[in-house]
């Protein structure tokens, strides 16, 4: 399976790709305020890569459960030194924003972002035209309601079907717009709109499916999220989440995730390597029976 991202294109086949998530927002729920400042920023960059990141996946706007949108222009304040600088320094390195607007997602694709990362999954009706025009990778999550009302309702009758069929209509739109179907990766949005035990659901029995239904990538982001603390009876702040973290990231590569949004790179870096010899070697073991 391959991922297109304008001038790159990822063999999925096998391999699991690990994303390294930089906020530069005062309020994200777990690195909120830390790389703000366009220095450190960039600095948590370098760090992510040396630590093995094959994505940065930048970001402007906290979508946390009761956020209120940031406007583009402010978004974009935030996010042009860090993306200039980055591009100067290494056009090589693959960026991704973390953005609903489709006014950033152009002017971070025409700083050199590779992949626009969509939680709303083209609520801007600009947004798949963008993607279609810079062929940018683009992930399509799943979301219902916005962040500031997602919460209020996570009943589902099947949380599975109900997220498929959503990518579905959503990718129908990209590639209705000029997207290439290479271009897609899903994402069941994992806290968004969902209870513990829904995200518990889509990541132990959802990413499998979502494959299927779409031949596409799925991208899982459950770093530090709360439905993995509920799990442990875990009170303390957010960054103390990373064994739980890491079993998740274990989970999503054995169920076939192909894209790990993550906040601790190094540890999933490893992580990675152990589940993707374990995926293989049951595979030989099937193919021997
Ligand atoms: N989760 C968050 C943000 N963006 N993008 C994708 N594709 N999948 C996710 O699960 C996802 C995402 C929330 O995490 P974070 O960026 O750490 O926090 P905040 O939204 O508060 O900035």
């Amino acid at each position: 399976m391959i991922w297109r991202c304008r001038d790159l294109t990822y063999d999925l086949s096998g391999r699991v790709l690990v994303m390294g998530i930089l906020n530069v927002t005062p309020d994200s729920f777990s690195d909120g305020g830390r790389w703000l400042e366009p220095a450190a920023a960039l600095a948590r960059a370098h760090e992510l890569l040396a630590q093995g990141a094959d994505i940065l996946d930048v970001g402007a706007e906290s979508t946390r459960p009761g956020s209120a949108p940031v406007p583009a222009e402010e978004q974009w304040r935030r996010l042009e030194p860090l993306l200039r600088a980055l591009h100067r320094e290494r056009p090589e390195v693959v960026v991704s924003c973390d953005t609903r607007d489709a006014t950033v997602a152009e002017r971070a694709l025409a700083a050199g972002a590779r992949i626009v990362n969509d939680v709303s999954a083209l609520s801007d009706p600009r947004m798949a035209a963008v993607g279609a025009a810079s062929g940018a990778g683009l992930v399509l999550m799943h979301m219902r309601g916005t962040p500031e009302t997602m919460q209020t309702d996570t009943r589902y009758d099947d949380v599975v079907a109900e997220v498929t069929v959503h990518l579905a209509e959503r990718s129908a739109l990209a590639q209705a717009a000029g997207v290439a179907p290479e271009a897609i990766a899903w994402d069941p949005g994992i806290g968004f709109g969902k209870s513990a035990e829904g995200s518990l659901e889509l990541l132990t029995r959802g990413i499998g499916p979502l494959r299927a239904a779409s031949g596409r990538p799925v991208l899982v982001g459950a770093s530090r999220k709360s439905f993995l603390a509920r799990l442990t009876g875990g009170v303390g702040p957010s960054a103390d989440r990373v064994p739980e973290s890491l079993a998740a990231a274990t989970i999503a590569v054995l169920q076939g995730a192909s894209i790990l949004r993550v906040h601790d790179v190094a540890e999933t870096v490893k992580v990675v390597r152990v589940a993707c010899a374990a995926r293989d070697a049951g595979r030989q073991d099937t193919a021997r029976a």
